[in-house]
């Protein structure tokens, strides 16, 4: 399908780009829609190859003291006094931004104008305890633009990696850059990072950025990552201009992740709104954070291969905000 340029999208008040249109004012999967059968079935059929599988999430357990004031994740094991029987339960409590996670579109709206995708105010959204007892007590209106929508479809098709890392060390000895401070990477290095690989983009192919967060949190000692949570936040990512959003656009991806707490730098530059809003709250793209991406950069060195078929099933919660991937790459 011809999809608009970025250009040719409307504006939404001081916003460039709306792609509220695109796929009909009811449309609740925004660009997962891109990850058509036919777009699935040429993924498996040309990228699995081996049989190689490559885990992309974090443990739930980490980060154990979250960023953004978020609360740690907590994990009880629960013995079960059941006769004749030795059993244990597991209890998870977790706040869904704090590790490896997609952003859902009840996440991030447009602030100054008070909606969410598809001009959805945040009214429209419950907040508090949610119980849905069964199927017949599903309201459409209470779980609207839920994260259950990406969970049931899958957002699965061609991964493509830009190991911004491995660039800039092969080209300038290291990246230029510390992935914990501010540091907005621009188009230009993004598109030379995907020359040098040798790949190149095509509609519906899920984006994911290796930009260092994570090599540095693996090396550092525990009090240095602890440290981040509570401190000013200020961390590298893609940069927050609109060569970005043209760039993230017209080539049509379907979804884009990186492993850094936000995808974007952060903050954005004074003035400048959060590509957030545009993303989520325009395009309806899913953000990914965090993601573990240095087993993902050993096995595309060691092979040369940059693209994978890549699958992702979030969690089925109706009307949930945000999941953990529970993604892969396999070749
Ligand atoms: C930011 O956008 C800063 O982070 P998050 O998506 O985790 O809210």
């Amino acid at each position: 399908r011809q999809l608009p340029s970025f250009d040719e999208l409307p504006n939404f008040n001081n916003f460039t780009g709306c792609a509220w249109e695109v796929w009909g004012r009811d449309d609740q999967l925004g660009t997962i829609n891109l990850l058509t059968e036919d777009v699935v079935k040429q993924a498996a059929t040309e990228e699995i190859k081996t049989g190689k599988t490559v885990c992309l999430n974090w443990p739930i357990n980490f980060p154990a003291k979250p960023v953004f004031d978020r609360q740690p994740p907590r994990h009880e094991v629960v013995p079960k006094a059941l006769p004749f029987k030795i059993v244990n339960d597991d209890i998870i409590h977790i706040n869904t931004q704090s590790g490896t996670q997609w952003d859902g579109l009840k996440h991030f709206g447009i602030a100054e104008h008070g909606v969410f995708y598809q001009n959805t105010p945040p009214e429209a959204f419950q907040t508090g305890h949610i119980v849905i007892p069964g199927p017949d007590n599903i309201d459409p209106e209470l779980i609207k633009l839920g994260i259950h929508n990406w969970a049931q479809h899958g957002i699965c098709g061609r991964g493509i990696f830009l190991d911004l890392v491995k660039y800039y060390t092969d080209t300038q000895g290291d990246i230029p850059y510390d992935p914990w401070t501010t540091h907005g990477i621009p188009v230009k290095d993004l598109e030379a990072c995907a020359q040098h690989e040798g790949v190149t983009f095509r509609q519906g192919d899920i984006l994911l950025l290796r930009v260092g967060f994570m090599r540095k949190w693996n090396v550092v000692s525990q009090p240095e990552r602890d440290a981040l949570s509570g401190k000013p936040e200020t961390f590298a990512g893609i940069e927050q201009s609109e060569d970005m959003k043209r760039f993230l656009w017209d080539n049509h991806f379907a979804a884009v992740a990186s492993d850094q707490p936000a995808l974007e730098h952060w903050p954005p530059p004074p003035g400048v709104p959060h590509l957030h809003c545009t993303l989520l709250g325009l395009w309806g793209m899913p953000i990914g954070e965090f993601f573990d991406l240095e087993a993902l950069s050993k096995q595309c060195a060691e092979t040369g291969r940059y693209t994978f078929f890549f699958s992702s099933w979030p969690l089925n919660v109706l009307g949930g905000v945000a999941s953990p991937p529970n993604a892969a790459a396999y070749f």
